[in-house]
């Protein structure tokens, strides 16, 4: 993609090579992933969490109003750019966060960029974004009103389509058969299609589910977390890799030193109280902090603050478990019931492990976007050659199975149920026998099947396809193809020994 953009800019309109130069800057920088869900759905929260500092303001000020995008620096930095591009540099507040008041009028903020030292940024950029406007009312008719007009600002709308993935952020508010949720969702991304290889999704503020609502959940609240996620799954799936649940806040404390040592002894001491005691006051946030007991109330409330009521739970059992732990091991505890590692781990699945892939895939959308908004056919033209050039080399199969993954996922290539779940399936993991569903098969077995897949995707290509899907089924075929000559090279290394 680098190369075709340095080639094509000395043939090119002074417009258009400008767009050439701005993609292939993208293409050098780290993969940009934007957090994006409704209002107060918890995503600054979850930035914070994911950087590993409390740099993102959650709750209250300006910023949570503002598209705020957190990279890598070599000085830690807030800059506001402002809409006629210029820019103000500011510090880092008291507490080490982007400031909650700019002291600009935000009516000529553009958005505000904050340079980082932390190295969870060297290959990633997390954009937060303002939340979607409240899509409470039951027609769709008015959720697509709301997200034109005043839902999604035309700055959020530019930051997520312009990030090259996605993390989406739901919490339980959303039912499950919510259909104007998934019509937000994919607007938010408007301009870059959503699909299984570049947006993941989260059940946010899995803490607060109430778990006697989940059939099946036997009164735990992280089973009906999963049970639900599951279902949303279900729904959200092929927009979204998988839908994965977090307790944001949790993770957040356990994350950026939130969680401290005098909050470890406030606990040491709760738990010494006796079950009843204990019981009624984790009843309620109000009786928690207002019973009266031998830990000072503001300790308490702080606690609540970081932890939430059923984080505080989660800590207190820890501590009967082991009432000497240390305030670090605890720390552990949370972190590990936040389900935080589980995101990562997706994260790095997805997005990092195909980040390459994931940047050509956006360059090749933005490229094209630049020759379609050219008024000269000549350009357009020679802009859609060397595509075409391009995609017909060997090495721009990942690049043609991303794309294939997103027409099918999109709905713009109409599969049969069942063959799009079996193209689908190989956007869910990077390698092979996992994409094909066999994992802890017999080599023989992967290749065998591999080789029958490729054949009929081959014929599937020539006859019985409509030419959309044809082409879709020539890459899946050659994606078999390259499956069964490397599962067969491993064979045969093995057989030699
Ligand atoms: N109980 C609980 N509360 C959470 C969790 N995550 C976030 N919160 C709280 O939810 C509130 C909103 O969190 P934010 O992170 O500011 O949400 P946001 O989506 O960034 O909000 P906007 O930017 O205003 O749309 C805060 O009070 C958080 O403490 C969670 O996992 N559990
Ligand atoms: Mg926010």
């Amino acid at each position: 993609m680098a190369s075709l953009c340095t080639g094509l800019a000395p043939h090119v309109s002074p417009r258009t090579a400008a767009g050439l130069r701005g993609v292939l800057a993208r293409l050098a920088a780290p993969l940009q992933v934007a957090v994006a869900g409704r209002i107060k759905s918890g995503k600054s929260t979850l930035v914070n969490a994911l950087i590993g500092r409390r740099v993102a303001p959650t709750d209250v000020g300006e910023c949570t109003r503002l598209v705020t995008r957190y990279q890598y620096g070599t000085v830690d930095r807030v800059e506001v750019v402002l809409t006629d591009g210029r820019k103000q540099v500011l510090p880092f507040d008291a507490e080490g966060m982007v400031p909650a008041q700019l002291g600009v009028d935000l009516a000529t903020v553009s958005h505000v960029e904050a340079f980082l030292t932390n190295a969870v940024l060297r290959d990633l950029t997390v954009i937060d974004t303002p939340g979607l406007g409240s899509l409470d009312a039951d027609s769709v008719a008015r959720t697509e009103a709301v997200l034109h007009q005043s839902g999604l600002d035309p700055v959020s709308r530019g930051a997520v389509a312009g990030a090259e993935a996605v993390l989406y952020v739901f919490t339980q508010g959303v039912r499950v058969d919510d259909r104007q949720a998934l019509a937000a969702f994919t607007a938010a991304t408007a301009g870059r299609e959503a699909g299984p290889a570049n947006a993941i999704a989260v059940l946010n503020k899995a803490d607060t589910i109430a778990p006697e609502t989940v059939d099946g959940a036997d009164g735990d609240v992280w089973k009906a977390a999963l049970l639900l996620a599951e279902r949303q799954a279900r729904t959200l799936k092929p927009r979204v890799a998988d839908v994965l649940p977090v307790i944001g806040l949790v993770a957040e404390s356990a994350e950026t030193g939130g969680f401290s040592s005098a909050d470890a002894d406030a606990l040491r001491k709760l738990a010494e109280l006796d079950p009843a005691t204990r019981e009624t006051m984790l009843m309620s946030a109000d009786l928690f902090t207002a019973w009266e007991c031998d830990v000072p109330q503001g300790a308490r409330a702080r606690l609540l603050e970081r932890l939430d009521l059923h984080g505080v739970r989660t800590a207190l059992e820890a501590v009967d478990a082991e009432p000497a732990i240390t305030a670090g091991a605890l720390r552990r505890k949370l972190l590990d019931a936040s389900g935080l590692d589980g995101v990562r781990g997706k994260l790095n699945a997805v997005f990092r492990a195909r980040a390459d892939g994931i940047k050509a895939a956006a360059a090749l959308a933005s490229v094209s976007a630049l020759a379609a908004a050219s008024g000269d056919p000549n350009e357009r033209q020679r802009v859609h050659n060397a595509i075409e050039v391009l995609l017909a080399k060997p090495e721009a199969h990942q690049l043609r199975l991303l794309e294939a993954l997103t027409l099918v996922a999109s709905g713009a290539v109409g599969m049969p149920v069942d063959l799009a779940e079996e193209v689908l399936r190989f956007g869910v993991s990077p390698d092979p026998v996992e994409q094909l569903g066999m994992v802890g098969r017999p080599p023989e077995a992967v290749a065998a099947y591999a080789l029958e897949r490729a054949g009929w995707w081959r014929s599937f290509a020539s006859f019985g396809a409509t030419p959309a899907q044809s082409r879709v089924a020539h890459v899946v075929h050659r994606a078999y193809f390259l499956i069964w000559q490397q599962v067969r090279g491993h064979q045969r290394v093995r057989g030699r020994r």
